[in-house]
């Protein structure tokens, strides 16, 4: 590894929210350097317990999650955010919004806060927001907090990543029935009732737990996932939400999940890497050869096969440089 890397490097790890942005943004990008960073990073004990944060938009996500750091705090841990918004290259907006509702950490040195959108991500969102995960772990964060906007999202499969899941929904709209049809009521390991100070979260509360018992929901290895309600702006909640969490956590640990998620995120890391590498070949020579992929689609009775074959044969010399 170069001077530079290995000087950020060290910064980093004494905890230096600058020098940490910067190594985060050399990961944005799978080449020989973030590769090596990555051996790097992933060298010691993972530690940290990533969690998702998911559910309808709106639903007080980025509220909720701000009220968890400053819960985290509380309790002496340091907090890893990472916002990703893989829905458009429009998200600067919505990024903004979301580090402006965390933005009384941002002072905080135990608080690392970094917004991720799909734009100009060469490798893709998930492979960034991996290797970000990583890094935090390395730095000694004792909780990585994921939070994406909308749930389904093809391209985000950090969430099966995550030792916890959070499902945040709020009251009223009739969403609800929708987001269990939707699927969105399979993956969590807890669910949020944010917003229970509106009159109507009673309800959506009695329905949510019919929904939990009568086994609509599908538990993960054997969790039966938890119900708490929060109010995200008023604060209530989220001391049962954080030992809910905590709940969850000593059950992965018991029944060796811990250990696995981590190992399970490191070979999606893996896979990804490979992935982007590969497509990135393919780019380069589709471009290089351009006009001699014209040429075969003009002339060759199976142009396809043509262009594959001369696709993958290039691929193959290359892929032996590597
Ligand atoms: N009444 C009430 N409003 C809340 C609560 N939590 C958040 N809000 C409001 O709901 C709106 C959306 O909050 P966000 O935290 O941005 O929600 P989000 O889920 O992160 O939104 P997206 O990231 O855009 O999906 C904001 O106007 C918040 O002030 C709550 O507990 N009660
Ligand atoms: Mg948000």
């Amino acid at each position: 590894m170069d001077r530079q890397a290995q000087a950020l490097l060290e910064r980093a790890r004494r905890g230096q929210l600058r020098a940490i942005g910067r190594l985060l943004t050399l990961l944005e990008h799978p080449d020989e350097r973030s590769l090596q960073l990555l051996e790097e990073l992933t060298r010691g004990e993972p530690r940290a317990h990533v969690i998702g944060v998911t559910g309808i938009p709106g639903a007080g996500k980025s509220t909720l999650v701000s009220q968890l750091i400053a819960e985290y705090r509380r309790r002496g841990l340091r907090v890893g955010v990472l916002a990703i918004d893989p829905s458009s290259p429009l998200s600067e907006g919505s990024l903004m919004a979301d580090r402006l509702r965390m933005q009384r950490h941002a002072t905080d040195p135990g608080v690392f806060i970094r917004s991720l959108a799909s734009k100009g991500l060469l490798g893709g969102l998930s492979l960034a927001a991996l290797a970000m995960v990583e890094a935090l772990d390395a730095f000694g964060y004792d909780k990585i907090i994921v939070e994406t906007v909308g749930v389904g999202q093809a391209d985000v499969d950090i969430l099966d990543v995550a030792h916890t899941i959070l499902v945040v929904t709020m009251p009223g709209a009739g969403d609800d029935i929708q987001a269990l049809k939707a699927g969105v009521m399979e993956i969590g390991d807890i669910y949020v009732l944010n917003k229970s100070d509106k009159p109507e979260a009673e309800q959506t509360l009695e329905f949510m737990k019919f929904a939990l018992e009568a086994g609509t929901v599908s538990a993960r290895h054997g969790w039966m996932p938890r119900l708490v309600k929060t109010s995200a702006v008023q604060g209530t909640g989220i001391p049962e939400l954080a030992d809910a969490i905590e709940e969850h956590r000593g059950f992965l640990e018991e029944k060796g999940l811990f250990a696995q998620r981590v190992e399970d995120r490191r070979v999606k890391l893996a896979r990804l890497y490979a992935r982007s590498l590969v497509d990135g070949i393919v780019e380069e020579i589709v471009g290089e050869r351009r006009a001699e992929i014209l040429e075969t689609l003009r002339k060759s009775p199976d142009p396809y096969r043509g262009i594959l074959g001369l696709v993958l044969e290039e691929l193959r010399m290359r892929l032996q440089r590597l």
